[in-house]
C-alpha cells in the first residue's frame, strides 16, 4: 500500500489561473480533494435545484437519460430514485454549467490543461437513502477509460453528517488504487487513515481525484439530499463519455431497460 502514497500530484501539474486559489490546489495535492465554498452562489444553486426537478419530471424513455432506485431504509414499502445520469445531452442549462464556465476552469486548474466530461449524475439520497461503503471511485472499473479522472460535487441542498454528506480522507493523496476493482475499501485498506466528513452548503463545490478514498452514512433524516457529481478527465486521454454509457446500460441498466428476471448489482 505505502507504493501508492504520493506526495505529489500524478503526472499533470496544476495551472495557476481558474477560480481556485494557490491555497485550494496546494490542498488538493496535499489531499487529492479540496473544499471550494461558494463557488456558486445561492441564486445559482437554486438554478441547478430548479433544473434537477426538471430532469425528475421527464418521462423515463429508454435508451435515454438514465433512473436508478433504491427501497428506502425508513419505509421497506417506498421506492425513492437513487440518483439519475446522462442528463446533460438533453437539457442545455444543464449541459452549459458543466462542459463550461468556472466548473471547467476550475478542473482545467487542478489537471493542469484540457478536460473532458465523462460523466454526470445527481446521487438524491432521500429520505431513507442508503450510504455508500468507503471506496476510491477509481475501483468501479473505471482504469478502462483513463489513468485518472478529477469529480466535481456541487451540493444541491445542506449536506450535513446527519443527512450523509460526503467523508473524505485525512491520508495524503494517493496516486493509485489501494484496494481491488469492484469492491469496496476494506478496513485493513483504510488502517493509515480516517474519513472525516465534509459538510456542504448549496453551491459549495468539493473537487477529489479518482484515487481519494471517500464514503458517505445513510439519511435517516426526512429531507432529501442532493448532490451534483461531475467527473471529468484529462482531455489527452480522449473522450469516453458515450462508451462509458453504452458500457453501463449493458452491465448496469436503469431499472426501465432492465431485463425481466435477471440480477442486477450495484458493486462500487
Ligand atoms: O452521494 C454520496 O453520498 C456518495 C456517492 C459516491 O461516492 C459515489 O457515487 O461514488
Ligand atoms: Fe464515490
Amino acid at each position: 500500500m505505502t507504493d501508492t502514497l504520493s506526495a505529489s500530484p500524478p503526472a499533470l501539474s496544476a495551472r495557476s489561473t481558474g477560480p481556485l486559489t494557490s491555497g485550494d490546489l496546494t490542498h488538493y495535492a496535499r489531499t487529492g480533494w479540496l473544499a471550494a465554498r461558494g463557488l456558486f452562489s445561492i441564486e445559482e444553486a437554486a438554478d441547478i435545484a430548479r433544473w434537477t426537478e426538471e430532469v425528475c419530471a421527464w418521462p423515463e424513455v429508454a435508451g435515454r437519460h438514465m433512473v436508478y432506485y433504491e427501497t428506502s431504509l425508513l419505509d421497506p414499502a417506498a421506492k425513492v430514485v437513487q440518483r439519475v445520469e446522462n442528463f446533460c445531452p438533453y437539457h442545455p442549462a444543464f449541459d452549459a454549467l458543466v462542459r463550461g464556465g468556472r466548473l471547467l476552469a476550475a478542473v482545467e486548474q487542478l489537471v493542469g490543461g484540457p478536460a473532458m466530461l465523462f460523466k454526470e449524475k445527481v446521487n438524491f439520497k432521500k429520505a431513507g437513502g442508503a450510504g455508500f461503503e468507503p471506496h476510491q471511485d477509481q475501483q468501479a472499473g473505471w482504469s478502462t477509460y483513463a489513468p485518472g479522472f478529477v469529480t466535481a460535487l456541487v451540493s444541491i441542498d445542506r449536506a450535513t453528517v446527519e443527512n450523509g454528506c460526503l467523508e473524505m480522507s485525512d491520508a495524503p493523496r494517493y496516486a493509485g488504487l489501494i484496494g481491488q476493482e469492484w469492491t469496496p475499501l476494506t478496513a485493513a485498506e483504510m488502517a493509515s487513515f480516517s474519513l472525516i466528513p465534509v459538510e456542504t452548503e448549496p453551491g459549495d463545490v468539493l473537487f477529489f481525484d479518482s484515487y481519494a478514498p471517500h464514503g458517505s452514512q445513510p439519511n435517516l433524516t426526512d429531507a432529501q439530499r442532493r448532490i451534483l457529481y461531475l467527473t471529468y478527465n484529462a482531455a489527452e486521454y480522449g473522450d469516453h463519455r458515450a462508451q462509458y454509457y453504452t458500457d453501463k446500460r449493458k452491465s448496469f441498466p436503469p431499472e426501465i431497460e432492465r431485463e425481466p428476471g435477471k440480477d442486477y448489482r450495484f458493486r462500487v
